[in-house]
């Protein structure tokens, strides 16, 4: 007994122990549920909830009574029960609609016919003499949904006497992809190795996993592509299968599907066949029988993402066939399970003497019409590849029969990776709102994704995940407010940034207006920022080759031209940027005429488009009155300042913040503006060979020559293995 009795006090301690170790860590993420520092707050909220009533029993609706009770428990700093009956106290009632007839009688049918799959409610009602808050939806998924946005509207401290919020989803799929690897690293990770412990699965299940789901039914995702783009057949193989089942099991209580990627010449790797021909009854029959193991294993199974024809990665085309090929073959072996085909369209080859902006459109567009009615084409925002900043890709609206699906970048590839603050909403925003003119003014980007352009029912967004084994998820900490950002826009494309960041920084940080105001600045400035100091202007494609970190304007020698920079800002003696006129690549020609309209004019261009457009003289003078080259300086170093303003900024709202993560950010900022530094220093030296123009006497002159920061290599991005 008394054995037992000490080792249960050595187990307290270490436990209290470890919780201090890991305070302010980051690895709760906006999940905090800290109680709520306010008093009136606090205990406004508490007269209203005494506890919390489920009406029915699932595996979601036991995941609902879980997170309510403890979100609301932590919020409130006292234990709030699941009730046994709804009647005897103020609380939360939480049912789906016919199952639950005590919601079935409190929603009014008005509102109930609003809501849609995923949807939810959540209002007052009184019922029995006592007032309580109602969470309906159509489904459980909606229920979960409904209880996470209630515990959000808690932790931002909204007024909750009269709630009546319904919401649906606009998007359908809503979908985290992760480029990990089978052998634990992440391609274009920066935040540790893979959360899937192949190694250890389907034994072992990690708890991360379980945080993960939570996280991300908090902010309405709904499914994740566990394997990389570049996929490896080996996850077919029995043995895998099962491990993803694991994973699948546990993200089933939190409404994510899991999705694997599909490495098109698998039947040939994994199933010994001799082609993966998509039109060879064997090949048919393959996939067909893969599926349905697949879905032995895991009944919710989402379905394939497939990256096919693209950098090396096998696809129909080595067999004379096409996109719809390939996607319709897998499509078929999906659908009778109800599963999806998710097929990129980031698809560009070397041989291909067009531009590399224009060859997605040109493969896919004649294609539109023959896709499945369960295949999606996933496109990334922009033509290119997730760039700083980049004209939206020109293939949104130019499909109106098929679903195409956004791919949005969580990680930070061409971004500063793991250590630049830089806010992703405000670009997933930019691109969002950005109007295609497809069906006529107002048909923005975000009507083209949500579906509600040219009325389809399957519409989705996919982010590729920042996410890895590092304690805090992200790496860097402010990277959480692009998973979150991600989430709640794919949720519904038409929020703003600033909403978001605010709602982010109150539940991750503090509520003090002040802190709040300054981290939602912080990062809403933070993306232009970046843009200044690495690509201003219209500039692209101009990092350093391979990990693409760090300023590589220089780069030339690639095993393929369309991976240097030379390729894509074109300086020479007259001037700089890639003509996409008319004159040049013809680019702007795949876009409709009144948005090429506002590009085609180097005069009209917007400034940040510029140089993707046009190819311009050095000393052309630009609406700024500034000459070409005297901007390019102005921007570079408005860019540093800039970086040097967050750092003050954060520093101003130090009291607000707890130490640890003080420092976390504070660090960071550090490397960031020296890199900024870096960034201008690099870039000017290099175009000033070209423009043969002075660096305004305004600005920082670059302590090197141009060949002192060619030798500046960068050994040490993940997956780049360091050299002398
Ligand atoms: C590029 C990355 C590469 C990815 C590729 C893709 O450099 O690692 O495999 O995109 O999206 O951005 O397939």
């Amino acid at each position: 007994m008394r054995i037992q009795h000490l080792l249960f006090s050595v187990v307290l301690v270490l436990g209290i122990f470890s919780i201090n170790l890991h305070g302010e860590d980051g690895y709760r993420l906006w999940l905090r549920y800290d109680k709520i520092e306010k008093d009136e707050t606090r205990e406004k909220y508490s007269n209203q909830i005494n506890q919390i009533y489920i009406d029915g029993e699932s595996l979601i609706l036991n995941t609902v009574a879980k997170e309510l009770v403890r979100g609301i428990s932590g919020l409130l700093d006292r234990n709030i029960p699941l009730g046994k009956k709804p009647v005897s106290t103020p609380g939360i009632i939480v049912g789906v609609l016919g199952q639950s007839a005590i919601i079935d009688h409190a929603i009014p049918k008005a509102e109930a016919e609003k809501l849609g799959p995923e949807g939810f409610a959540i209002f007052k009602t009184k019922r029995t003499g006592e007032n309580h808050i109602i969470i309906a939806a159509k489904d459980e998924k909606g229920v979960l949904y409904g209880a996470f946005h209630l515990l959000r509207l808690l932790q931002s401290g909204v007024e909750i006497e009269a709630l009546q919020v319904l919401e649906n989803p606009k998007v359908k799929l809503r979908l985290l992809n992760h480029w990990d690897n089978l052998d634990g690293t992440v391609e274009r990770g920066y935040a540790g190795f893979s959360i899937w412990n192949w190694h250890q699965l389907p034994q072992y299940v990690d708890r991360r996993y379980v945080d993960y789901a939570r996280a991300n039914a908090s902010i309405g995702i709904n499914g994740a592509a566990v394997t990389n783009v570049n996929a490896n057949a080996l996850v077919f193989r029995p043995d895998y299968l099962k491990k993803a089942a694991a994973l699948a099991d546990v993200f089933r209580a939190y409404g994510v599907k899991l999705y694997l990627t599909a490495r098109f010449s698998a039947p040939i790797e994994a199933g010994g066949l001799e082609t993966a021909d998509p039109l060879d009854p064997a090949v048919q029959d393959w996939w067909k029988n893969k599926v349905n193991e697949i879905y032995e294993l895991i009944p919710d199974f989402g379905g394939f993402l497939v990256k096919a024809n693209s950098e090396g990665q096998p696809g129909p085309q080595q067999y004379g066939r096409n996109h719809a090929d390939g996607a319709n073959m897998l499509a078929d072996a999906l659908a009778p399970h109800g599963g999806i085909v998710m097929w990129r369209a980031f698809v560009y080859s070397n041989e291909e003497p067009e531009d590399r902006a224009k060859q997605a459109y040109n493969e896919f567009v004649p294609l539109d019409g023959q896709f499945r009615e369960n295949v999606l084409i996933q496109v990334k925002n922009g033509p290119i590849d997730f760039q700083p900043r980049e004209a939206i890709h020109p293939m949104f609206g130019a499909m109106p029969k098929t679903p195409l699906m956004m791919e949005f970048q969580i990680t930070k590839e061409y971004l500063g990776q793991g250590t630049h603050l830089v806010g992703l909403s405000n670009m997933y925003e930019e691109v969002l709102q950005t109007d295609t003119y497809a069906r006529g003014e107002g048909s923005t980007v975000a009507k083209v994704i949500d579906g509600s352009l040219d009325g389809h029912a399957l519409s989705g967004m996919a982010g590729v995940s920042n996410i890895g084994t590092a304690r805090n998820w992200t790496g860097n900490l402010f990277g959480q407010a692009d998973w979150y950002a991600f989430g709640r826009l794919a949720w519904n494309p038409y929020l703003s940034s600033d909403e978001i960041f605010k709602e982010w920084a109150k539940m991750t940080f503090s509520h003090h207006p002040l802190a709040v105001k300054t981290i939602a600045d912080m990062l809403g400035s933070s993306h232009e920022t970046c843009v200044r100091y690495m690509t201003p202007l219209g500039l692209h494609h101009i990092m350093g080759p391979g990990h693409h970190y760090g300023p590589g304007p220089w780069v030339s020698d690639m095993p393929r031209a369309d991976w240097t920079s030379v390729y894509y800002h074109r300086a020479d003696k007259e001037g700089l940027g890639f003509d996409r006129t008319a004159s040049g690549s013809d680019a702007l020609s795949q876009y409709f005429p009144d948005f090429r309209h506002q590009f085609e004019n180097i005069d009209e261009c917007p400034l940040p488009f510029l140089l993707w457009f046009h190819h311009v003289p050095w000393n052309y003078k630009l609406s700024t009155g500034n000459s070409l080259w005297k901007e390019l300086c102005t921007q570079y170093q408005q860019g540093v300042i800039e970086v040097g303003q967050l750092k003050g900024k954060w520093k101003s709202i130090e009291a607000f913040i707890d130490q640890e993560r003080f420092d976390h950010v504070r660090m960071h900022l550090e490397i960031q503006e020296r890199e900024a530094q870096w960034w201008r220093n690099a870039c000017l030296s290099y175009f000033q060979q070209f423009s043969n123009m002075e660096i305004p006497a305004s600005i920082p002159q670059p302590e090197h020559g141009v060949e002192y920061y060619k030798t500046l290599i960068y050994p040490y991005a993940p997956g780049i293995r360091p050299r002398w």
